[in-house]
């Protein structure tokens, strides 16, 4: 009988990242190709990360499943899911081709079951661990020889910032110039612990799903901001040059500075859309000028934020300055944790 058929399963987890030189803006809203090339510190997983199981089996239903949170997802209406699910079976099915003892995987149907520790679309990234767990899965159950870098090119079709956390630590994804795609894709620029002392403290200001979601608002702003493609052509370029020397060095005011700035520029984008988008609020401009208020009160950079498109914020600083950034923050914005002082790079706080 059909039910005596095995099951085959993999589990994995995907973490979150956190661009410093944000993405935003699509040459090809299909294939999610980016205007510009972005950077990304990809987070511990400590307290944020997809955990997802890829199964397959004669004994399920016919039709692919994917289950998040608990609730169904229609796949069938999600393009980016299929296009993910359809280049991993073309995958599968090439090595199946080219080896006939390998398990007729790819004939059968896919049951897909994913969770978040943290809010979905609330600004958190889900989309980026989401997509990256979800193209792991699948890949770690197919037995795909393919690499992080390769499998970063389907990821990315699921949403742009996905192919980001395929990897650790310091993340580029290069624009590309190709007109399928083929050389838009994620690299790393530097492991983890290549810069150890690193932290991301995220500060969560709502965990309330966003106004304007992403794909929505950057087609907006590309369609209508004149200062988009000054910031696309002309400002990023230098600043992911920048980026990468200042990782390179571990030269912790530089890297500070560029990521400010990258974050202001894109908002400043975002209010320059018609009509105007807003993803930051009073306490989000509140964190603003703390960081700076710091900076200026040490006498040194210590600490930098950035924002998403949403109202949170994630502030970057050094280990070594912990006590002084983790700690005035959670004093004057009254955020309920403490910097974490371990192995992992990320703690979260809640400062509503
Ligand atoms: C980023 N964001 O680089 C930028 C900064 C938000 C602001 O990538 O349409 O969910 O799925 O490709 O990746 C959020 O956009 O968009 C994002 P899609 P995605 O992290």
């Amino acid at each position: 009988s059909s039910s005596s058929q095995p099951v085959y399963r993999a589990t994995t987890t995907a973490p979150v990242n956190i661009a410093v030189i944000k993405y935003w803006g699509k040459r090809d809203v299909t294939l999610n190709l980016p205007t510009n090339s972005s950077l990304s510190v990809t987070l511990s997983q400590r307290s944020l990360r997809t955990l997802t199981t890829a199964s397959c089996s004669a004994n399920y239903p016919t039709a692919d499943t994917l289950s998040l949170n608990g609730k169904p997802q229609d796949i069938q209406s999600s393009k980016r899911t299929l296009a993910c699910l359809s280049n991993l079976r073309a995958l599968r099915q090439a090595i199946e081709d080219a080896d006939s003892s390998l398990s007729k995987l790819s004939a059968l149907p896919l049951r897909i079951v994913s969770e978040n520790n943290f809010p979905t679309a609330a600004g958190l990234a889900s989309s980026a661990a989401g997509f990256a767990a979800l193209v792991r899965a699948v890949a770690n159950l197919y037995q795909l020889p393919q690499s992080p870098r390769d499998l970063s090119r389907i990821a990315r079709q699921g949403s742009g910032s996905a192919c980001r956390s395929l990897m650790g630590g310091y993340v580029a994804w290069r624009t590309g110039e190709l007109a399928d795609g083929s050389d838009s894709l994620a690299e790393e620029v530097a492991p983890a612990s290549h810069w150890p002392e690193m932290r991301a403290l995220v500060l969560v200001v709502s965990a309330e799903k966003k106004d304007v979601p992403s794909t929505e608002g950057m087609q907006t702003t590309v369609e209508t901001s004149s200062l988009f493609a000054t910031r696309a052509q002309a400002v990023v370029p230098e600043r992911m040059t920048a980026i990468e020397e200042a990782i390179q060095n571990r030269d912790f005011p530089r890297f500070a500075e560029i990521t400010m700035r990258d974050s202001n520029t894109f908002h400043a984008t975002c209010l320059d859309s018609w009509p105007p988008i807003f993803y930051m609020n009073d306490v989000s401009r509140a964190a603003v000028r703390l960081v700076h208020d710091i900076n200026r009160a040490v006498g040194r950079t210590v600490c930098a934020y950035t924002f998403d498109a949403g109202p949170n914020a994630v502030i970057y600083y050094e280990e070594k300055d912990s006590a002084l950034v983790a700690g005035t923050v959670k004093a004057i914005l009254g955020a309920d944790t403490e910097g974490w002082d371990g192995p992992f790079n990320e703690s979260v706080a809640n400062v509503t």
